[in-house]
């Protein structure tokens, strides 16, 4: 995906808010390579008549787009050529759950209006992004992947988040878990990755659904998400399975 910088120029911010939530898919999708062909009809914006897109389509609240604004500066993306498909080191400090994608149910909770579990199926039938990013790991190594899954902001527009949410937190699988500032959680290159380098992930990198995004440091990036909460606060020594090992909470790139 590509921010569209001439958008950004020549639209004020009341306006692209308006974009926004005309066109249902956040700010700067316009010029994003999302595979339309991939979402399903009923997020067509002629077609009103489902719940969900009723939803999808409202805004977020003004106090939360105020906060994510100040954070859409976009990160370097690579061409699909710049992909380096062994780079991507497996580096779990347990054991590799397996998930049942058919059975299994991605819980979105905490400060929002509307919890909600969402499918694989539901998942997937929101705006489907794609981007080549480098993904930086802290022992020394890094690695050029293509993600592709969806935005959080776009899960965020389902469940909308209260004025008082601050923080994403993020359980794993594995008993791994992650807290991020809510800017960078909905940040538009943050994303749920489902697929690697062209191919359903695989279940070493993440399955069903990770964290990818190429403006926070790899242990940011938590594989096996099962569950999204928004906060308002974070726990004490239950900010990150790394942060509370004394690595920075921020972690940004
Ligand atoms: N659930 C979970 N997520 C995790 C980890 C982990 O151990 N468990 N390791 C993190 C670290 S340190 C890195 S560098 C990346 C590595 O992702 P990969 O194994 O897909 O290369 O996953 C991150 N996410
Ligand atoms: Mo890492």
């Amino acid at each position: 995906m590509q921010f569209d910088k001439h958008l950004y120029r020549r639209f004020s911010r009341r306006q692209l808010m308006q974009y926004a939530s005309l066109s249902g898919m956040g700010l700067f999708l316009g010029s994003c390579s999302s595979d339309s062909s991939r979402v399903s009809p009923i997020f067509n914006p002629l077609n009103q008549q489902s719940g969900n897109v009723r939803a999808l389509f409202e805004p977020l609240n003004q106090s939360i787009e105020e906060l994510i604004f100040q954070s859409k500066t976009p990160s370097r993306e690579y061409p699909i050529s710049a992909i380096e498909p062994n780079a991507l080191l497996v580096n779990s400090f347990d054991t590799t759950p397996v998930i049942n994608p058919n059975t299994f149910k991605l819980i979105v909770d905490g400060a929002v209006e509307r919890p909600m579990q969402l499918s694989m199926k539901d998942i997937q039938s929101l705006p489907l992004i794609s981007m080549v990013i480098q993904h930086v790991c802290v022992e020394g190594w890094a690695a050029i992947v293509q993600w592709r899954g969806v935005r959080l902001y776009d899960i965020a527009k389902l469940v909308q988040p209260k004025a008082g949410a601050r923080y994403v937190y993020f359980e794993s699988a594995d008993n791994y878990y992650e807290s991020w500032d809510i800017a960078s959680a909905l940040h538009p290159q943050s994303l749920l990755a489902y697929q690697k380098n062209g191919q359903d992930l695989p279940v070493e990198n993440g399955a069903p659904l990770r964290l990818a995004s190429p403006i926070k440091l790899g242990y940011k990036q938590s594989k096996w998400v099962i569950r999204v909460s928004f906060t308002n606060e974070l726990v004490q020594q239950r900010r990150g399975y790394w942060v509370d090992e004394g690595y920075e909470w921020f972690a940004g790139l």
